[in-house]
């Protein structure tokens, strides 16, 4: 088995060697030498960013075989011992059993053996008494062969430092192994053996890097007896398959084995080099193993005497690299930005995502692919790219498997004929690995996508902010449907608009990808707008479920780390949450209950009526908000007012700007009432407001009460710093109501009743609202105060089709609960009740006596 901290790798296993070679095991001729010479390979003569290495090259590294497959590498330090990682045979707390255990020698392709390969059965494992996990250090393991090994040309032990040996950092040294090319990413047949060259990183800068929050916020303490090797950049790694392997530094001729391969995050990752146990701190452990071993492993005295001082560069400051992806010189000016010229055809815009590797939607060029799954005229083709002189001719496309039938995989590579000089410009954007979670709040912007219009529209300018997953995932979900946890991938990503970008105007959608930021770097986060129309806020398809895939396509796109972990309050949301109903519109009456940014109540407005009052305001559809005819009309007045909407506020006080949005009010609209003056007035605004954490509208009721509702009058205590509260009621059964105030009710009225002491949280002058949070999970609007009552609301549920009909995307919610308006003239109302009007609390426990008049 091999192992890394904490990322979900799964094992490589590679199948049986071929029968010809298993046999090779049964032919125990074996060469003697008198003195075990060491660390020299024949003069004849991966891992992440490494290279296929020459047979005979590297002639100690062993594979490790359990269950017919390659599960670690090892390396020969003796005729009859193996040296390889523990964890590589530790299973919660157990050492498998040596029997399982076959060590396969001189093996250059898995696939391929050569003359000279051959297997060996292990008879015993031994792993220090104090190893207990990766993390915790001693990470080694000797293993005992059944028989010698037959020493030739390509199986030879490599040296091992004593203990006094001193690999200075800075040294460029080697590891070899047969594991993944990348994290997830087996070595592809026929397995040959790679290898790459490290760097050995000082404990300090190591530490250094380690230090820092990296994939998963972590960070590593070293102990003694690790050693780092590797680079700051990454891009050059040890990885899963590989432990167990040594890595190897030559000196005066002779190689020694400085590590080897423990663990590390993830593979290749920036400011994660792999982490190696040392050699040399092991020396006395491993001779007492192999004692009366004959012959035993070689411990060559070091040619030059340990260095601490003069020769040895100084110990390297901290140097951190930093993501070399993702940086624009300023927002819209992106430097990946490649057109795909095809003959024939408009443009189709992509982002460069490596040296060598473009990607773009597949659905540009999946009608030109023939048979052989290639363009015929890809000669043709062209890309060009942000500050190049000419033109990149292209050698390749590689479209998406799902690309022709799953709009979330409308993706291709193209390879470049030729690697492209990364700098300033071009420079490949970031892409995000399939774990990353990009945080509410983030910053946003759009890039062309796509046969992209000519000229974009202004809000490929504009910056968004994203939503949260539990809006997000709403919005276009279906109701109950459960929603993906903080870190688990998103079925969406939206990006909302604090302004909105075209008034009124809807366009394809499909033409932009989506960038985010995280600490100035930009990644490309989302592809392809699926909100369909002017649905809003767009929804994209995450672009993170694809890194495996380019990645293993370009080896070497740069998937960057996240960069940001503050997950504010919906990080701690644990609690898996479902989506509450919503309509074709979109969803409505979204308010999560921890919202990070934005404010608590995104539908309330507040309506400043010609300078002079502010009255409560429901958004009910992006360029619609509901208010009090009284409140926003004054009797006897025959001239409009000035009226303007504020959006996105949370109380006078100090608020976030930057979510605050104002409209004016460009016609009122009442319902044509006859005899009646009309209770409820539309209030049409100079332009939409697009939806956003701080400007989301509300759901309507139909009619009937909400069963399992909790109802809530919303207003204001003070109509000067209008800070929101929030006064919870129980709505009156309709008899109840009706025989409550039958005298001045008019048709469509609902009535509430205040918890205690809760009657005078709001003021009423400013005609608040009345609410319900549904079963459902949503918030509705049921109806606005009535002139001077904080008791009785006019309903929206009886003005529903004038609603519908004025304002297209108004969301009413399909009927629940009892219908509530009584048929006229009932007269159960008991005389007692009657009375009892100017106390509805006091009504309230004569109806409890009462069962008559329960509806
Ligand atoms: C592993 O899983 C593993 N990049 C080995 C080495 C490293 C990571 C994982 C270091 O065996």
């Amino acid at each position: 088995m091999s192992q890394h901290l904490l990322l979900p790798f799964v094992i490589l296993a590679i199948s049986p060697i071929p029968g010809a070679f298993q046999d090779s095991a049964l032919s125990p001729t074996q060469e003697e030498p008198e003195d075990l010479d060491c660390g020299r390979p024949e003069p004849y003569a991966r891992i992440v960013g490494g290279s296929d290495a020459q047979p005979g090259t590297w002639p100690w590294q062993v594979s490790l075989h359990q269950g017919g497959g390659h599960i670690c590498g090892g390396s020969l330090i003796a005729p009859s011992w193996v040296l390889s990682a523990a964890h590589c045979f530790v299973r919660n707390g157990t050492l498998e059993p040596a029997a399982e255990w076959s060590v396969v020698l001189g093996v250059h392709s898995q696939d391929r053996p050569l003359d000279g390969a051959h297997v060996r059965a292990v008879a015993e494992i031994l792993v220090p008494d104090n190893y207990s996990k990766v993390e915790l250090g001693s990470d080694l393991a000797l293993l005992r062969l059944a028989s010698p090994a037959r020493l030739g040309p390509a199986v030879r032990p490599v040296c091992l430092p004593r203990a006094s040996h001193h690999f200075a950092h800075g040294t460029a040294c080697w590891t070899t192994g047969w594991g993944d090319v990348q994290e997830a990413d087996p070595l592809p047949l026929p397995w040959v053996l790679q290898e790459v060259e490290l760097r050995l990183l000082g404990e300090a800068a190591c530490q250094c890097l380690y230090s820092r929050p990296g994939p998963f916020n972590l960070t590593l303490q070293l102990l003694p007896g690790m050693l780092c090797a590797g680079y700051p950049e990454g891009r050059r790694d040890t990885c899963q398959g590989d432990s167990g392997g040594p890595l190897v530094c030559e000196e005066g001729g002779r190689w020694f084995q400085a590590g080897i391969t423990s663990f590390g995050f993830g593979c290749g990752r920036r400011n994660r080099p792999g982490v190696f146990t040392a050699v040399a701190p092991y020396e006395a452990w491993i001779r007492e193993q192999v004692m009366g071993s004959e012959p035993g492993p070689a411990f060559p005295t070091q040619a030059q005497e340990p260095q601490s001082g003069p020769q040895e560069p100084r110990e390297e400051n901290c140097t951190i690299a930093l993501p070399e992806c993702g940086k624009a010189p300023q927002p819209g000016a992106w430097p990946w930005e490649a057109q795909v010229m095809v003959p024939g055809s408009r443009p189709c815009h992509g982002a460069l995502v490596s040296e060598s590797w473009v990607l773009v939607p597949a659905s540009c060029f999946l009608d030109r692919i023939s048979s052989d799954g290639q363009p015929h005229d890809l000669e043709a083709w062209r890309v060009l790219l942000p500050s190049r002189p000419r033109a990149e001719r292209v050698a390749r496309l590689v479209p998406h498997e799902n690309a022709s039938w799953d709009d979330a995989s409308d993706l291709a590579l193209l390879q470049l004929r030729a690697p492209v000089n990364l700098s300033a410009a071009p420079r490949p954007v970031c892409l995000p690995h399939p774990e990353h979670y990009f945080l509410p709040g983030s910053r946003c912007r759009l890039a062309r996508w796509g046969r992209g219009e000519p000229a974009p529209g202004p809000s490929a300018q504009l910056e968004a902010e994203l939503l949260g997953g539990w809006w997000c995932h709403c919005l276009y979900g279906r109701q109950g449907a459960p929603v993906p946890l903080a870190g688990d991938p998103p079925h969406a990503l939206c990006p909302a608009y604090q302004e909105e970008e075209e008034a009124g105007r809807c366009w394809n959608d499909s033409r932009w990808s989506l960038l985010c930021r995280e600490e100035g770097t930009w990644f490309l986060a989302g592809i392809r707008d699926f909100s369909s129309g002017c649905l809003r806020p767009r929804a994209f398809f995450p672009l993170q479920t694809h890194g495996p895939w380019i990645s293993h396509v370009t080896r070497g796109a740069y998937l960057e780390d996240q960069l940001a972990w503050d997950w504010g309050l919906e990080g701690e949301e644990t609690e898996a949450q479902t989506c509450p109903p919503h309509t074709e519109h979109g969803a409505c009456g979204l308010r999560p209950e921890a919202a990070p940014v934005g404010v608590l109540w995104p539908w309330l407005a507040e309506v400043h009526v010609a300078g002079d009052r502010v009255c409560t305001g429901i958004l009910v559809a992006p360029g619609w908000v509901l208010a009090a005819t009284h409140c926003v009309l004054r009797l006897g007045s025959t001239t409009v007012p000035y009226i303007e909407v504020y959006l996105g506020r949370a109380g006078a006080n100090p608020l976030p700007q930057g979510h605050q949005v104002s409209r004016l009010v460009i016609s009122i609209r009442l319902p044509r009432h006859l005899g009646l003056s009309a209770p409820l007035a539309l209030l049409e605004l100079s332009s939409r407001v697009e939806p956003s954490p701080s400007a989301l509208p509300i759901c309507l009721h139909p009619g009937g009460i909400p069963p399992g509702a909790s109802c809530w009058v919303l207003g204001w205590k003070d109509p000067q710093d209008r800070v929101p509260v929030a006064a919870a009621v129980s709505i009156l059964t309709s008899r109840l109501c009706h025989c409550l105030y039958q005298s001045v009710l008019p048709p469509g009225t609902l009535c509430v009743l205040y918890a205690e002491g809760q009657e005078d949280r709001c003021e009423v002058n400013s005609a608040p609202p009345l609410l319900c949070h549904t079963e459902g999970g949503s918030w509705v609007l049921m109806g606005m105060a009535v002139r001077g009552s904080r008791e009785l609301f006019a309903a929206v549920g009886p003005e529903e089709a004038w609603i519908s009909q004025t304002v297209g995307e108004a969301h009413f919610l399909p009927p629940s609960g009892s219908p509530y308006w009584p048929p006229d003239g009932s007269n159960l109302c008991p005389p007692d009740l009657a009375r009892a009007s100017g106390s509805p609390r006091a009504a309230l426990f004569l109806l409890l006596l009462t069962p008559l008049i329960q509806n």
